[in-house]
């Protein structure tokens, strides 16, 4: 057991860097939240993916939102490196709203971020970004909730994936 699986399940979501023909895709779940306001997310990504040598080179990245049917995409661009990876998705890179890294059109969302910050603890760097703009899909958000049945992933372990059921617990 490695003992970062210990935190685990957890959200798998994609990073977009890169623009033109350069433009990349990987799978990460090392993504969270750290500022609201600014709204600002982290994500840790290891110095040998070619994801990290975009984000370096144009400071900037996209954070989309995969679902279930993105599974198989999400697995190639989670275990192929380089962007010709891309080709064998159906992944469709489109505009983004207000930086130059495209956005991918079929994800639930996409958080478009300026790079603030990075910083490399042991094997990834942390890369903080500012979120600048984002876009989402109207089937998969209600008001400020997310709806449920869009489909949402989680990792369970290595090849194994998961989605959220309906059923909503709330504290007594
Ligand atoms: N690599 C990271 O550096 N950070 C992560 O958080 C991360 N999470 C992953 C989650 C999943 C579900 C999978 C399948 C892979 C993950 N990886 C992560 C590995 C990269 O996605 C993988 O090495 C990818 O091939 C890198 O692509 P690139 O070299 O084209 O950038």
């Amino acid at each position: 057991m490695r003992p970062y699986r210990l935190l685990y399940p957890m959200r798998t979501y994609l990073v977009v860097a890169g623009r033109g023909e350069e433009a990349n895709v990987m799978a990460a779940d090392w993504v969270t939240i750290v500022s609201a306001e600014p709204f600002m997310v982290g994500v840790a990504v290891a110095p040998e993916r070619y994801t990290w040598g975009l984000i370096k080179k144009h400071r900037e990245f996209v954070i989309s939102v995969p679902d279930l049917e993105m599974l198989d995409d999400v697995w190639i661009v989670g275990t192929r490196h380089g962007p010709s990876k891309l080709r064998e998705t159906s992944i469709e890179l489109v505009p983004s709203k207000a930086i130059e890294t495209p956005s991918i059109g079929n994800a639930l969302a996409n958080l478009e971020c300026r790079l603030v910050d990075e910083r490399t603890y042991g094997d990834h760097t942390w890369f903080v970004g500012e979120v600048v703009g984002s876009s989402y899909r109207r089937d998969a958000f209600s008001g400020d909730s997310p709806r449920l049945e869009a489909g949402f992933l989680a990792h369970a372990s290595w090849t194994d994936f998961v989605t959220f059921e309906e059923k909503i617990h709330r504290p007594s």
